[in-house]
């Protein structure tokens, strides 16, 4: 654990965990690639540590999480290559899975998606990954790595994962004459996506989903900066909170499977908390609709 421990999500610690805890949290402190700014760290702690102020009752949703027991798992501490971080991660999240929980994993930079990709893949060999992002992270190598945060689409692809991206809109040339040869992989851009009104971004997102079950791949840069500044790529021009808590009620309502979730790159800066309360928040709401939707897929 990190040299101050942040307590538990939502502080549900020893008997208030629940008797049988459907929900797993894994703290992912991994940062190898990052490429500008650094800090994403200490991004499962400040998750943690926010998340303690968090309502039980999500009014999105209207359900409370901790109702179906959740646990925290001690930091999974790997200091090792982004390939390696994949193995001891995969290996993590399928224990995980195949004990029937539903893995809510906290990083970390974006490198980290990969083995638990990986592991729910190999239950779900129809999984589509929803991926919200300012990135495609489709680079098929970047500064040296074809494993790190840039490259970890590109990857989940070559496992043979579906990707459905949407935020995007900081895409390199490389990634822009790589979609159009690619069926497995399609995004609906943030330029397309602001002009609607918000449920109809909503619904444009949702248009291009695949069946299949989903794991949510979630980049909180993909949120507009005014919402979550304090992350390592700041992109302008990115969504709002309406569009990503919506789509998690639409995803319930319609009753998509979903069977794994991920919220990667806060780069938390002292004194500045309203990014690490928004991404608790929205930790909060992704493993909502992950434990309603195990409760209904047991
Ligand atoms: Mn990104």
């Amino acid at each position: 654990m990190s040299a101050v421990d942040p307590g538990a999500f939502l502080g549900l610690e020893g008997d208030s965990c629940g008797p049988s805890s459907l929900g797993v949290v894994i703290p992912v402190p991994y940062e190898a690639t990052t490429t500008y700014k650094t800090g994403t760290l200490k991004g499962p702690s400040a998750i943690l540590e926010a998340s303690q102020q968090v309502e039980f009752y999500d009014e999105w949703l209207e359900d409370e999480a901790q109702r179906f027991g959740i646990r925290t798992l001690a930091a999974v501490e790997e200091k090792g290559s982004p390939e390696q971080l994949a193995d001891h991660l995969e290996a993590v999240v399928s224990e995980q899975l195949q004990a029937g929980r539903f893995p809510l994993i906290l990083g970390g930079e974006h490198s980290i998606s990969l083995g638990p990709i990986r592991a729910a893949a190999q239950i779900h060999p129809d999984l589509v990954v929803l991926h919200l992002d300012a990135h495609p992270d489709l680079r098929n190598e970047y500064e040296g790595t074809r494993y790190g945060h840039g490259c970890v689409m590109r990857r989940v692809l070559e496992a043979g994962v579906r990707i459905h991206a949407f935020g995007l809109r900081a895409i390199s040339p490389e990634e822009r004459d790589f979609y159009p040869t690619q069926q497995q992989a399609t995004y609906v851009g943030a330029r397309e996506l602001l002009p609607l009104s918000g449920p109809d971004r909503v619904a444009r997102i949702l248009q291009d989903l695949p069946d299949g079950p989903l794991w949510l791949s979630w980049d909180i840069d993909g949120l507009d900066p005014s919402i979550v500044p304090n992350t390592g790529t700041p992109e302008p021009g990115g969504l709002d909170w309406y569009t990503v808590s919506e789509l998690l009620r639409k995803l319930d309502l319609f009753e998509r499977q979903i069977v794994g979730a991920e919220l990667v790159e806060l780069m938390p800066v002292t004194g500045q908390h309203a990014s690490d309360f928004a991404c608790a928040r929205l930790a909060h709401r992704m493993i909502l609709a992950g434990l309603r939707s195990k409760h209904r897929n047991p």
